[in-house]
């Protein structure tokens, strides 16, 4: 007798489909909703957030990749070619993350107040090209003028209008690439002002910041295609003690100003839901910008898991009808690990938590939690998770061309033998 024909995808999916569909959830709708939704990649995972300034060091800003990996791309066109490595084993949209660190076009040395879209000429050809929107970052860091680990916040003034320039500057260019790709880009501003020792006055680092970032955004830029976003931070290392950019002052500040919120998930205390916070701010601020991380005891970048407060995260990202107004950025830097998978298994995951979250049976739940009878919503709860979600991100992968679980990582040894393996 013949060996039976091996399953076919998609009556593995179809089997998937019925599973849900008899919880009263349309798996199609939730991969429409997955094949439309970027997830935004940070370029700064590919090379250790050096930069092509050349003097680039972070140490002293509270951030610090380690490891030793070879193959850290040191200029746009390694880089360039490892996010298209890592790109192709993600499925579905993508948006790239630039910080201002990585100019490509600017043989004159521009200082980062001067900073304009030209000096990123090479990425924004490049994102026209590949279909891919831009994020953007001021850099207020690894940069003589934040040596001492103050910026926005320092007490000299002149120190201060330097990088309220470069907020400027990054705001500017924010809306010129927007325009030019037709996509709105996200602006994010975070700043590593803090003590790693107990200061003396917490008040006035955060009074200079509030002024220094009501200058910043009273600089008039399109918000249509930049939207702000402000970034808090609970310490970092060797700013442990005190950072003025911190939740209470950047909720407040991104409310009053109507500016976006950046919530990083390595940015609480590890007990701290920052799932739960998703629906209270969501009601103040006009845009969300997501940092998917993993905090790891004193590191808050560790890559992105598949682990319950990324899933809860991006459950309520996929619940919360708001989609429009939220941008999900990943936020992680490891040297430690081939730093394609680094991107690949981070963008995976992130999109595996969002997929998981379109597929819960809400209607079910709302309805259970709506008359009261809380059994039947942790029952649901817990039962989803044991559905074959899987099948419908095999089926997704499927869709939009990538290598499923399992079979992707041997393009990443490929990369490393045939091109990091061989970078000096
Ligand atoms: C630092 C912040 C910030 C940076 C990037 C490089 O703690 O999370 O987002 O990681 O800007
Ligand atoms: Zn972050």
């Amino acid at each position: 007798m013949p060996e039976p024909a091996s399953e076919p995808q998609s009556s593995l999916y179809n089997y998937a489909r019925e599973r849900y569909s008899a919880l009263g959830v349309d798996t199609e709708a939730a991969l429409a909703t997955l094949a439309e939704t970027p997830v935004s990649m940070h370029c700064w995972q590919g090379d250790d957030v050096g930069g092509f300034e050349g003097a680039g060091d972070s140490a002293g800003s509270g951030i610090l990749a380690t490891g030793n990996q070879p193959g850290r791309a040191t200029n746009f066109d390694e880089l360039v070619s490892d996010i298209v490595a890592a790109g192709n084993l993600i499925p579905g949209p993508l948006r790239l993350n630039l910080h201002a660190i990585y100019a490509t076009d600017n043989a004159g040395g521009a200082d980062r107040d001067m900073l304009t879209a030209e000096h990123f000429r090479s990425w924004i050809d490049w994102a026209k090209a590949a279909g891919w929107g831009i994020d953007f970052n001021p850099t207020c860091f690894a940069h003589p003028r934040a040596a001492d680990g103050f910026t926005l916040a320092h007490r000299d003034p002149a120190v201060r209008r330097f990088w309220v320039d470069h907020c400027i500057a990054a705001r500017r260019i924010g809306a010129v690439i927007g325009r030019e790709l037709g996509k709105p880009v996200v602006n994010n501003i975070w700043i590593p002002d803090g003590y790693k020792d107990t200061p003396a006055d917490r008040a006035a680092p955060r009074a200079r910041l509030l002024e220094s970032l009501e200058a910043v955004f009273a600089a008039d830029v399109a918000r249509e295609w930049n939207i702000d976003a402000v970034e808090s931070k609970l310490f970092g290392i060797g700013v442990e003690s005190y950072t003025a950019g911190s939740h209470e002052f950047y909720l407040a500040f991104a409310a009053k100003h109507q500016v976006g919120l950046c919530l990083d998930a390595g940015h609480f205390h590890p007990t701290e839901s920052v799932a739960d916070k998703i629906s209270a701010v969501l009601l103040f601020v006009p845009h969300l910008l997501l940092h998917v991380s993993r905090g790891v005891r004193w590191d808050s970048d560790h890559v992105v898991a598949l682990d319950d407060p990324t899933r809860d995260m991006l459950a309520e990202v996929a619940g919360s009808g708001a989609l429009d107004r939220i941008s999900i950025g990943m936020d992680f830097f490891d040297a430690s690990i081939n730093r394609i998978a680094a991107w690949a298994i981070g963008a995976r995951n992130t999109k595996k938590a969002l997929l998981q979250g379109l597929l819960l049976p809400r209607k079910r739940l709302e309805e259970a939690e709506n008359t009261g009878d809380f059994g039947t919503r942790l029952a649901l709860l817990e039962d989803a998770k044991g559905l074959p979600w899987n099948l419908v991100w095999e089926e997704f992968c499927r869709r939009q061309d990538t290598p499923a679980d399992g079979e992707w990582m041997d393009s990443v040894r490929n990369y490393e033998k045939d091109v990091l393996a061989k970078r000096g």
